[in-house]
């Protein structure tokens, strides 16, 4: 077996940190040849509660956990760290404003990027579940300079993965059979599911759909709503599925994309589709085991080009409100 890897999950007592942590543990993350060095961060008031789930992760006797600690210091939390999941941010309540709401996590962001930037490893990955995602993951990015940017990325996999669903759904195919899907833009309701490269079992999925009216007025919105219609039906927002696109995120980066296909990721922008270089936006992406790359080339419709613009617009007016926070 290969040396332990150093995973921090914060957020840890939080109902994804308790659907994540069991699969990260089990091997689900890197491979059951990788042992796991897990350490849990939260903030003082939620240590016990973390507590509890690290007895509970010891009674599974995982054989791939090497040592699971707990933390309240993000600093020595983050201390030689390999995979950086940020999963705890402060949620949006009743009567907030989008300041308050960007404020609140460019309190948590800002240290957290910080105490990356101090002691991560060198070959850190960085993956930010909690919402605003991309904005936070473009704080976090920001006060860690000696970081490679695009060691900082967003979660949209969930978003991927609800639209290979209802897409599969739809068309009678499996999920296997659909391939060359992406979110592009911000994880938010402005997000735009693409179909217009997707295949199903080989053949063009809007061609397999054949109604358009159906992509846009159902399709699109049900996979950017879906946030929403979970916590009517649940009474609590999504949180296995949320965890099962981390682990997803990750294991892709880790691992690499399957040939022919890509998936979708909250990536630094180097300026690909006119989306401004820098902000952390969705794309089409494989990996080949180290770093994300842009799918290239693609065509983009008219339909298409008003949606990503319009969910880019989204992001830099979220970075232009952490600019004149004076969060960056
Ligand atoms: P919970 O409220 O259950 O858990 C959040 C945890 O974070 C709490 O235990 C809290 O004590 C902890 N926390 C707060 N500040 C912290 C800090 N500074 N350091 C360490 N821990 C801290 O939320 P949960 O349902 O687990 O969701 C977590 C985040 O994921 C939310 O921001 C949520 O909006 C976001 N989501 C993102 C998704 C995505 O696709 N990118 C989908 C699912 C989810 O909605």
């Amino acid at each position: 077996a290969s040396s332990p890897v150093t995973v921090t999950v914060t957020g840890a007592a939080g109902q994804i940190g308790y659907a994540l942590l069991f699969r990260i543990a089990s091997g689900q993350l890197l491979g059951a040849d990788t042992p796991v060095r897990l350490r849990l961060l939260e903030i003082p008031q939620a240590v016990k509660a973390a507590e509890g789930t690290a007895m509970e992760l010891d009674d599974c006797a995982f054989s791939t956990l090497d040592s699971v600690e707990i933390y309240d210091d993000a600093t020595a939390a983050f201390d030689g760290v390999n995979v950086a999941l940020l999963v705890g941010a402060r949620p949006r309540t009743a009567g907030m404003e989008r300041g308050d709401l960007l404020s609140a996590n460019g309190g948590i962001f800002k240290p957290q990027g910080a105490a990356i930037n101090a002691g991560a490893a060198d070959d850190v990955r960085v993956l930010v579940v909690g919402n605003p995602a991309n904005t936070n993951a473009f704080i976090a990015a920001s006060h860690a300079p000696d970081v490679p940017r695009e060691r900082f990325t967003a979660m949209t996999r969930l978003d991927h993965n609800r639209a290979v669903s209802q897409l599969a759904t739809k068309t009678g195919a499996k999920v296997a059979d659909i391939a060359r899907l992406t979110i592009w833009g911000n994880h938010s309701a402005t997000q735009y599911p693409d179909l217009s490269h997707a295949t199903v079992a080989g053949r063009p999925a809007l061609e397999v759909v054949g109604d358009d009216a159906w992509v846009r007025e159902t399709f699109i919105p049900t996979v950017a709503k879906r946030g929403a219609a979970i916590i009517e039906a649940r009474g609590a927002s999504s949180a296995a599925s949320a965890a099962n696109a981390a682990i997803d995120h990750v294991y892709s980066w880790v691992h690499g994309t399957p040939e022919g296909d890509w998936t979708s990721a909250g990536i630094v922008s180097d300026g690909s589709y006119g989306v401004p270089e820098g902000l952390i936006s969705s794309f089409p992406v494989t990996s080949d085991g180290g770093q994300w790359t842009i799918v290239q080339g693609l065509d983009v419709d008219e339909f298409s080009r008003g949606r990503i613009d319009a969910s880019v617009a989204e992001l830099v007016e979220e970075r232009d409100a952490v600019q004149a926070l004076g969060l960056l």
